[in-house]
């Protein structure tokens, strides 16, 4: 990974807070990954925890938007703001600026690298990062792992979406 996606991957973690990142690979152009990725106001579109979302904003920098959690997780709702969209070297972040649940001060940050992918087709390696508080009763390693198995989630059903998309779009043309 070079210097420059790195830096956006370097956080500022203070002692009562965790940070991880979570890598995958997918067999599709950063293109047809960031079409999906770059959509601040569809998040449930490959977040399969999200049922619901509404923007507050014109999907710039400081857009806000309310995701709805479907049930069975310990948290109902979140309030997340838009930190950075760059559609040039493919980078998004938000941080979880409120609602119910118990990740606060939660920042992630998703950088999309070009690869080469299977059968000599361009594929995409992403990486998202994050830093958040250790909640109250938690140990570091429960945070990570609860978090980590969520961004892992979101990142595998990302591949399958990305990867059906490019196999009709490769159709199509
Ligand atoms: C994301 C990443 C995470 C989302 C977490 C970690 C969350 O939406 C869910 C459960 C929670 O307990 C916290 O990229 C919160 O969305 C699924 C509501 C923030």
């Amino acid at each position: 990974v070079p210097d420059n996606v790195l830096h956006h991957h370097t956080h500022a973690v203070a002692s009562n807070q965790c940070c991880s990142s979570v890598v995958q690979a997918i067999d599709a152009p950063v293109a047809t990954v960031w079409s999906v990725v770059r959509r601040f106001d569809k998040p449930q579109a490959y977040k399969h925890f999200l049922k619901s979302c509404h923007v507050i904003g014109d999907g710039h920098v400081g857009t806000l938007r309310e995701v709805h959690v479907v049930s069975g997780l310990p948290a109902a709702s979140s309030t997340e703001r838009l930190e950075i969209l760059d559609d040039e070297k493919h980078v998004m972040s938000f941080s979880v600026v409120g609602g119910d649940h118990r990740l606060h001060n939660y920042r992630s940050v998703t950088t999309l690298q070009a690869t080469a992918g299977g059968a000599g087709n361009s594929g995409t390696v992403v990486v998202e990062s994050y830093v958040v508080d250790i909640p109250q009763g938690n140990t570091k390693e429960e945070t990570c792992a609860f978090v980590d198995t969520i961004v892992r989630c979101n990142l595998q059903s990302l591949a399958q979406i990305a990867e059906s998309l490019a196999k009709n779009n490769s159709k199509s043309s």
